[in-house]
């Protein structure tokens, strides 16, 4: 088989940039592991920045969010100091984030690619990658075998995927943090109007709204913990003591849909271009959710790549190609800077390291006390 881009792996990455190329009339292939039911199901982000917002809206991908999507400008902080609460749309540059679940957004996408005239195909597993004559080799779940040439490949694999893998290793540089939350989804209607961070002794515990009926939580855990050893009852104890129910009001429970451990780890691979193979999205870098970045880099990276891709195509201009990892990197990196930022701000380890506690409670001060420090945390909170 033959194509003119082929994408690997259909996430947020892949198919916002498959959209732009078809707009453009480029021919595109998109292969993916899971089946369409397991990536319409996949529930992750929620948090839409504002550039993201603006790409979906532009090139014509945002009708879903724009029904049934709501828009979020305010943050809540608990401590043993109290809550505040940031109005960060009055903040930094004014934006605003809109909160649509990562499965809805997905939907929508694959609908709209389909529809674009793109092609996809769901149950095949990209098994081998040649960046210098962009060439993939598959398995689909049948088990028939193939390959596919291109003119130019996208790894937007995530990063498990295979195409990263073509990067040689030393070109990759990662952290592990140290630290593990347990996610969970719970069917019931959100317990505060914001984003609440609450920072307690025992660990941080976090509120984010999905829908008006899906709320998700966070729980720091140790690391080593299992997502079976945690039950709803126990959920919803530990919630209570960390959110300060006794002092801010009771959380609304309902059954839990999903828990699962999430380790916070990040990691960059520092060329993005290997032959005729780029990496966007979670394949570029892995971003740890504490400031909810991932999917808005994989979308900032897409609209790059995809104008980059139009010129190269169209034009034989290959400037924009030339110039991807250079263009991305930087942003990147600053995203990874405030999500480091970020852990620093929700966790510490209590008795353990009174010196780290101190610190913690500090940047909370400064940030509920210091205009500066509340610009400072909307630009980037925000923004990419
Ligand atoms: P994805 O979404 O992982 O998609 C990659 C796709 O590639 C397929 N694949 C393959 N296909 C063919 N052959 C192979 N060999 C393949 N290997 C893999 C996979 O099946 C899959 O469909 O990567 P992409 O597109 O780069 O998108 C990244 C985002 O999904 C990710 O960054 C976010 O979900 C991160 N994230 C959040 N990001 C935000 O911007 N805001 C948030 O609020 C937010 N919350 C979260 C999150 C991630 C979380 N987890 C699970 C780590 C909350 C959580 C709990």
């Amino acid at each position: 088989d033959r194509t003119s881009v082929l994408i690997a792996g259909a996430g947020p990455a892949g198919l916002v940039l498959g959209n732009l190329l078809r707009a453009a009339g480029i021919e595109t292939l998109i292969l993916e592991r899971g089946t369409r039911e397991q990536v319409q199901a996949r529930a992750r982000a929620g948090f839409l920045g504002a550039n993201s917002a603006r790409v979906l809206t532009e090139y014509g991908l945002g009708a879903g969010m724009l029904r049934d999507g709501s828009t979020h400008g305010t943050c809540a902080f608990r401590d043993e100091d109290g809550e505040f609460t940031l109005r960060y749309d009055r903040l930094g540059r004014g934006e605003q984030h809109t909160v649509y679940p990562q499965q809805r957004l997905v939907s929508d996408l694959v609908a709209e690619y389909l529809a674009r005239g793109g092609e996809l195909r769901f149950g095949v597993t990209i098994t081998d990658v040649d960046a210098d004559t962009a060439s993939v080799r598959y398995r689909e779940d049948q088990g028939r075998t193939g390959q596919v040439d291109a003119r130019f490949l996208a790894g937007c694999d995530g990063s498990n995927g295979v195409t990263r893998q073509a990067v040689p290793a030393p070109a990759r540089c990662a952290r592990d943090h140290g630290i593990s939350w347990l996610a969970v989804l719970a069917e019931a209607p959100p317990s505060m109007p914001a984003v609440t961070y609450a920072l307690h002794e025992r660990g941080f515990a976090g509120h984010m709204a999905r829908s008006p009926q899906v709320t998700r939580y966070y729980l720091q855990v140790p690391p080593g913990d299992e997502a079976k050893s945690w039950s709803d009852e126990r959920i919803w104890t530990e919630l209570a003591v960390r959110m300060r129910t006794g002092e801010f009001g009771a959380l609304r429970q309902g059954p839990v849909t999903e828990r699962r451990i999430v380790r916070l780890r990040s990691d960059v691979v520092d060329t993005l271009r290997h032959g005729r193979l780029f990496l966007v999205g979670d394949a570029a870098s892995l971003i740890s959710p504490s400031a909810a970045k991932g999917a808005n880099l994989a979308i900032m990276a897409a609209e790059v790549l995809a104008a980059a891709l139009v010129d190269a195509l169209k034009r034989d201009d290959e400037r924009g190609l030339a110039a991807y990892s250079r263009t991305c990197l930087p942003r990147i990196w600053r995203a990874q800077e405030f999500s480091h930022w970020m852990i620093g701000l929700l966790h510490d380890q209590g008795g353990a390291e009174p010196f780290g506690s101190a610190l913690r409670r500090t940047r909370l001060g400064n940030l509920r006390e210091s205009r500066a420090h509340q610009d400072f945390f909307a630009e980037n909170y925000v923004g990419i």
